[in-house]
């Protein structure tokens, strides 16, 4: 039987939308993409999956990965956001040398936590990020107590949140939660994130240690977001040199991603992890409005077959993915090919 936790009150959370540069527009990051997952699983027979809500996370398991002051800032925010109505950063720190927090007021924060404007704070920001890390971290316990595989239906996603900020319609990072648990107990945890964006936080999270492993495929900074970060020359630092390899590719069909994926997975390999976190985002499909990478629904099989001939207890974490109703059926066939 196969657990897969999902954030029981992620439809309180509808972000309100996001700058792009031309225009505000709407945000894709809606709690329909969840639903559809959930319809999906509940829809197919061949497998037994137990959809459950998390148990509570404590504090302690959410400051192992994130500064206390940012999940602060997140708190007050949030609280803030029942009068303000929404709290997005439009001026950023950029060049200000010695940056003193204390100092700031609220759209001094914003700019200083929040590093675009995807990540807008409204009242129940706080208790939707919190929920969806309880999952990931319920979807690691179950993996330390012995199940192959267990599911993490995060909503909203993690792996754009570094140690003390946001952004990319993320918070707090799921997958970075669930390593560091793992940890606990596994000497050596590998993370593939598959995602079309680059898992900037994820790798910043992990960067300067040699027991996580981080491996990316996504889109080219060059021309795709997070823009900053995803370059094959991170490779690490300290005694996480190494440890860190990146894979941007430029409009990857199937072929040309299936190629890359079996080289990141011989890294793995060489590694040798007692556990994988997969950090899943479906907005490689050729129809995601955000993606420019063209897979289609059979690879998502091919994928998967690869991955799971690994043959390591995993934990699945839900990143993005834009495009639905294929969104379901999709992660179905990544997860059982
Ligand atoms: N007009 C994840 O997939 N900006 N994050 C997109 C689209 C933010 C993606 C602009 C993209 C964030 C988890
Ligand atoms: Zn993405």
């Amino acid at each position: 039987m196969i657990r897969a936790f999902f954030p029981p009150n992620h439809e309180s959370y509808r972000p309100w939308g996001e700058f792009d540069g031309f225009s505000v527009e709407s945000s894709p990051e809606v709690p329909e993409r969840l639903n559809i997952i959930l319809k999906a699983i509940k829809r197919q027979k061949s497998h037994e999956i137990d959809i459950l809500t998390p148990d509570h996370i404590e504090k302690k398991n959410i400051t192992s990965v994130h500064r206390l002051d940012y999940l602060d800032f997140l708190k007050t925010a949030s609280e803030f956001g029942k009068t303000l109505e929404v709290g997005i950063p439009t001026v950023f720190p950029v060049g200000k040398q010695k940056l003193n927090k204390k100092l700031l007021g609220f759209e001094g924060l914003l700019g200083s936590y929040l590093f675009d404007t995807s990540a807008p704070i409204i009242d129940s920001t706080y208790s939707a990020a919190v929920e969806s890390a309880a999952c990931a971290f319920s979807a690691s316990k179950q993996v330390l107590k012995g199940d192959l595989i267990s599911l993490a239906l995060c909503r909203p996603p993690g792996h754009h949140a570094g140690p003390s900020y946001g952004g990319g319609y993320c918070f707090l990072n799921n997958a970075a939660i669930a390593t560091t648990n793992l940890l606990s107990k596994i000497e050596r945890v590998a993370i593939l994130d598959i995602d079309y964006h680059h898992g900037n936080g994820t790798q910043e999270i992990f960067y300067n240690t040699n027991q996580v492993l981080f491996v990316s495929i996504h889109g080219d900074p060059k021309v795709s977001f997070p823009f900053y970060w995803g370059f094959t020359e991170e490779q690490g630092a300290g005694e996480g040199k190494g440890f860190n390899h990146n894979f941007p590719l430029v409009e990857a069909t199937g072929t040309k991603y299936l190629r890359t994926l079996k080289s990141a997975l011989e890294i793995i390999r060489k590694f040798n992890p007692g556990a994988l976190v997969l950090s899943v985002g479906l907005d490689t499909y050729w129809k995601d409005p955000l993606g420019e990478f063209k897979l289609r629904q059979d690879d998502y099989k091919t994928i998967g077959k690869e991955i799971f001939r690994l043959a390591l207890p995993t934990v699945v974490i839900l990143e993005g993915g834009y495009e639905y109703p294929d969104l379901g059926t999709n992660f179905l066939r990544l997860i059982f090919y």
